[in-house]
């Protein structure tokens, strides 16, 4: 004669502990897996951000004429169709003549502009690079007149964020002044 009997308590708890094991294990890897999905998406986000906002930006310098102003974290300058143009960073924004260029959803962290020049006479530690330090001809820490002709390139350095993804990218612009 077979025995019928109910589950000891020992039994009932010892099934609960193991489906609890499982749903743990279960939710971790589901949470994990949309955790690194909702950061990849946002990662492609910011990479494409990013990349649109650099190709403006440097599009937009290869047709400067003139350089007005150049420093670390601006660059104004009068471009082929004679209009002025200022990039600068505010805050979490980059602005082109005061208008934001990121989107509302992308924070910059920094935007950096360095100079370059081609002129052999310039390059003092002969390392075959004239750097900002070597174009700022009179060493008063700033780039004016003549010094701002020199310029042969511009490299733009951007750190930019959407959420907790960060990333940084940088491009370098000749000049055909
Ligand atoms: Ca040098
Ligand atoms: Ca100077």
């Amino acid at each position: 004669m077979v025995k019928h009997r109910g589950m000891t308590l020992v039994e009932i708890l010892l099934a609960l502990a193991i489906f609890g094991i499982i749903i743990t294990a279960v939710y971790s890897v589901f949470g994990t897996s949309m955790r690194s999905y909702f950061n990849i998406e946002d990662d492609i986000a910011l990479q494409k951000s990013a990349q649109e906002m650099l190709n403006k930006i440097t599009d937009d310098i290869s047709t400067t004429k003139t350089i007005v102003e150049a420093t670390v974290s601006t660059f104004t300058f009068v471009n082929a169709k004679g209009e002025s143009v200022r990039y600068e960073i505010s805050g979490d924004k980059i602005l082109r003549n005061g208008g934001q260029l990121n989107p509302e959803k992308i924070g910059v962290i920094n935007l950096e502009f360095n100079y370059f020049g081609n002129a052999a006479f310039l390059d003092e530690n002969k390392d075959g690079v004239v750097d900002m330090n070597e174009l700022d001809r009179n060493q008063d820490g700033e780039l004016t007149d003549t010094e701002l002709t020199d310029i042969s390139l511009v490299r733009i350095k951007m750190k930019l964020k959407k959420k907790n993804q960060q990333m940084e990218l940088s491009s370098s612009v000749k000049l055909w002044k």
